[in-house]
């Protein structure tokens, strides 16, 4: 991609200098291939869990970066009685300490749909090349807890992307909006079809009436059958971001991530004040964290109903590699590009077993429990998602290992400190919200 021979349709700056990216001053060589130098990136959401480990991760590896954030993902969490197990120091000590190891970050705090204005000021102010935009809430056991919660999700993930979108248009179209989806808005089809990597790709063959009919698919989404409210509401921004991109020529890759586990990167294991947060509620804890503090804890692992249930995993660490290779390759103007984000599939009883195992390994003793889904959602299904995009076009490599990751958790959640709080919130781990 960075190789085209006229490559300025696909460069923020857009300075017409029609060369290659290899001969153009604007781009130098940096550890992920080809870098916009001094590459501005503003991280909407940036005191969250990637959005933290995401800024520190940038400013490491050459980056400009700033960010958002009106601390949205601490309320949610206290609101429902809980707390991250890893302590999260203040933005202010988290931004010092940032410093110290050579680490700039401009935070800015504000709430992006209630400060449409302040947003759109600190916008024209930075110019960033590339926007990410994290600044959504991500459970969708919350966002399935009552109408109230149901309705603010929507709300605020819906209408923060549209924001964004449209300050993006009035100020800087160039800039590219890297925008987080997920995997759950496809839903697991039982045909065991493939989830295509946003569009349909090749020819659809259709029989009616015992006739046989051929149509070249073209610029088709891949259809969306999400299973939460919280998933309706990113394949809701989907169908905004292909529209908006489409009417106004703006840049954007559609990120549908798989579930992300672990919390080690590089730059936030240096000292605890830049860690980032650990959940492992029934609300905002993923399933692999979530099974290693219960082994830590001596507590059954939770699986929900049969455990058949398979989505793609991708640890913190690569998924930072894959965000940071995406925003090095800004899409062309019109372009909407989307990613499916993930390194391997297991299903819920596979990962249960495998913590169960390195767990054993690690001197713990861990007990498997099925017990009732408190979800809607298919137990046993086909799974078969394309992802190719990542590795084939833009060079992903991954470098960890599941076994690796969950070593390097139990490790971390063992220490005193740690075990401690996990103990004090132990009453947060079985689910008490039903779906139906
Ligand atoms: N599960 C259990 N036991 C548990 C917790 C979860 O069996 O104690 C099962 C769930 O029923 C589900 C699977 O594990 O089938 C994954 O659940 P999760 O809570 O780890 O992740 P999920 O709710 O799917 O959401 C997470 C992120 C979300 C992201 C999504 C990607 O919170 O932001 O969009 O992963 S995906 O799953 O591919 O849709």
């Amino acid at each position: 991609m960075h190789n085209k021979s006229c490559t300025c349709d696909n460069c923020p700056r857009s300075c017409k200098q029609e060369l290659t990216f290899k001969k153009c001053p604007e781009w130098v060589e940096g550890p992920f291939g080809l870098q916009l130098k001094d590459m501005k990136v503003m991280i909407l959401g940036i005191d969250g869990f990637l959005g933290w480990a995401l800024a520190l991760w940038l400013a490491d590896n050459g980056f400009k970066v700033s960010g958002v954030d009106n601390f949205a993902r601490r309320n949610w969490v206290s609101e429902i009685g809980a707390d991250s197990i890893i302590p999260v120091a203040p933005i202010t000590d988290r931004l010092t300490t940032a410093r110290k190891h050579g680490w700039h970050i401009d935070f800015h705090y504000m709430d992006i749909i209630k400060e449409y204005d302040k947003f759109r000021s600190y916008i024209e102010q930075v110019m960033p090349d590339a926007i990410v935009h994290y600044a959504e809430c991500p459970s969708a056991p919350y966002s399935m807890i009552d109408i109230q919660h149901a309705r603010y999700v929507q709300m605020n993930n819906i209408l923060g992307t549209l924001n964004a979108l449209w300050a993006i248009k009035d100020i800087c179209p160039n800039t590219s909006l890297i925008k987080l989806g997920t995997m759950g808005e496809y839903g697991t089809p039982m045909s065991g079809r493939p989830i295509f990597e946003g569009f349909f790709e090749g020819s659809l063959i259709w029989y009616t009436g015992g006739q046989k009919q051929h149509y070249k698919m073209i610029e088709e989404l891949t259809p969306r059958n999400p299973a939460s409210i919280y998933h309706l509401s990113k394949a809701h921004d989907s169908l905004n971001i292909y529209k908006l991109c489409n009417w106004w020529g703006l840049r954007s890759i559609d990120i549908m991530q798989g579930v992300i586990y672990g919390c080690y990167t590089p730059q936030t294991s240096v000292e605890s004040a830049v860690r980032t947060r650990l959940d492992i509620d029934e609300y905002f804890g993923t399933v692999i964290n979530r099974f290693c503090s219960q082994a830590i804890l001596g507590h059954p692992l939770t699986v929900y109903g049969k455990g058949g249930q398979t989505r793609g995993y991708l640890t913190l660490e690569d998924a930072m590699q894959c965000m940071t290779r995406l925003i090095l390759h800004p899409p062309t103007a019109g372009e909407y590009e989307v990613i499916n984000q993930i390194d391997k599939q297991y299903s819920i009883n596979e990962l249960a077993g495998i913590v169960r195992s390195i767990s054993k390994d690690y001197g713990l003793s861990v007990n498997i429990k099925h017990i009732e889904n408190p979800r809607v959602e298919a137990e046993e299904h086909p799974y078969n998602p394309i992802h190719r995009k990542l590795t084939d076009k833009y060079g992903f490599v991954p470098k960890s290992t599941m076994e690796n990751e969950i070593i390097r958790t139990l490790k971390l959640l063992s220490s005193s400190e740690i075990k401690e709080r996990i103990e004090i919130l132990k009453d947060t781990i079985m689910p008490k919200t039903k779906w139906e």
